[in-house]
């Protein structure tokens, strides 16, 4: 079978996002009165919760307060206009390679989709700043808003294969982290693991390809995804 689409996860993979999310997550807790700081060394601990309300919900409860969901909901929406302000401002670059893999996979009418955790406001945000080019070949975009299980379940990968309308057979993913592993697998995806800042040191076991370093995503080429993809 031909390789007819690849989907990406967003936080890690087309963009290092995460410590822009981390330093947007300290202005609210900041503008809130709040003194909590979230270190790297806390953020990298937190990030193994995925999805920015349920991360601030392990805080509180790891604080031993009652998970507010009022707070939670409010504190997270400042994060996001945080967030966005920065993407405006240029803070956040494709990661090395990105922009060439996707013009590769749409030399070869590879379809593009996207499959993320994250809210879908911060990828219109990061696809209209970091690839203007590109933004309109992502056909289907699934968020952590589509879903009712964030990764590691499934469900966000179900959705972007039933939006595109192709078995997992047909299609890789390209994740950064265990739990974006656990989710693809779980959908009977092959999955490329391109670590990034936040999870590099992660156990990668049942990834097709594992790229070396995170700097190194620029080796994340077509041909040696359509390799993988052969060899499976
Ligand atoms: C990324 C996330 C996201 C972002 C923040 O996981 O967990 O929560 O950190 O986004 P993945 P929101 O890369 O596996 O999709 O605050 O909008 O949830
Ligand atoms: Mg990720």
């Amino acid at each position: 079978m031909r390789l007819k689409a690849i989907i990406f996860d967003v936080d890690g993979t087309l963009a290092e996002t995460e410590e822009t999310h981390r330093v947007a997550f300290n202005r609210a807790f900041a503008e809130g009165g709040l003194e909590w700081h979230w270190t790297q060394d806390e953020y990298r601990a937190l990030l193994t919760t995925t999805g920015g309300k349920e991360r601030i919900g392990r805080y509180l409860g790891k604080c031993g307060h009652d998970p507010d969901a009022a707070l939670i909901a409010r504190l997270h929406a400042r994060k996001n206009a945080f967030y966005a302000a920065f993407v405006a401002d240029g803070a956040i670059l494709p990661r090395a390679g990105m922009i060439r893999l996707i013009e590769e996979a749409r030399h070869e009418n590879i379809r593009l989709a996207i499959a993320t955790t994250t809210s879908r406001v911060n990828v219109s945000a990061l696809l209209s700043t970091a690839f203007p080019g590109q933004a309109q070949a992502f056909s289907v975009i699934v968020t952590g808003e589509d879903v009712d299980h964030k990764k590691p379940h499934p469900e966000v990968y179900q959705r972007a294969l039933a939006e595109l309308a192709l078995g997992p057979a047909a299609c890789v993913a390209i994740e950064d982290s265990r739990n974006g592993l656990d989710a693809a697998l779980g959908a009977g995806l092959r999955t490329i693991i391109t670590p990034s800042y936040y999870t590099e040191g992660e156990r990668f076991t049942g990834a097709d390809i594992v790229v070396e370093c995170s700097v190194r995503s620029e080796n994340l080429t077509l041909s040696r995804i359509i390799r993988a993809f052969d060899a499976h």
